[in-house]
């Protein structure tokens, strides 16, 4: 038995998102207008798949259904749902991205696509448990389930 190539799961679950830092300002301003002390960003995130290898065309793969409103404690720890990753899609690029939930305008985009860019597998990563995404102005830990 030849034990020096993984096995490939048939599912990548993440069981829960916990974002570490997320940008506290909009470069120098607030996230939202100040209305009822509500200029804190309500952040959320979603996970986009990239259709080619440099994400310049991308898809969405999964938008978080909640936010936590005028975020200001650390760590946001999202854990409500799965997000599953069938067979097919694990070899493929995605990234993360954080957002500022908007009521009356479109929402936010807080960080970079391009910093949030992960494998979510790839064939000798040893199946962490844990996938850190240390992007310039945020931190999000991802945790990770793998089925056979
Ligand atoms: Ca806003
Ligand atoms: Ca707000
Ligand atoms: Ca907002």
């Amino acid at each position: 038995m030849d034990c020096s190539e993984q096995r490939e799961p048939n599912e990548i679950i993440i069981t829960k998102v916990t974002v570490e830092r997320f940008p506290v300002d909009n470069d120098g301003s607030w996230w939202d207008f100040d209305i009822d002390d509500d200029i804190l960003a309500d952040v959320y995130f979603k996970i986009f798949e990239c259709v080619d290898n440099t994400c310049s065309t991308t898809s969405e793969f999964y938008d978080s259904p909640e936010y936590f409103e005028n975020a200001q404690t650390l760590p946001l720890v999202f854990d409500y749902e799965n997000i599953v990753f069938e067979s097919y899609s694990i070899n493929r690029l995605f990234y993360i991205q954080l957002f500022d939930f908007d009521n009356l305008s479109n929402d936010d985009p807080m960080t970079n696509p391009s910093d949030g860019v992960f494998n979510i597998y790839t064939e000798n990563n040893s199946f962490p448990e844990t996938l850190r995404i240390v992007g310039s102005d945020f931190i999000v830990n991802m945790e990770l389930s793998y089925y056979f």
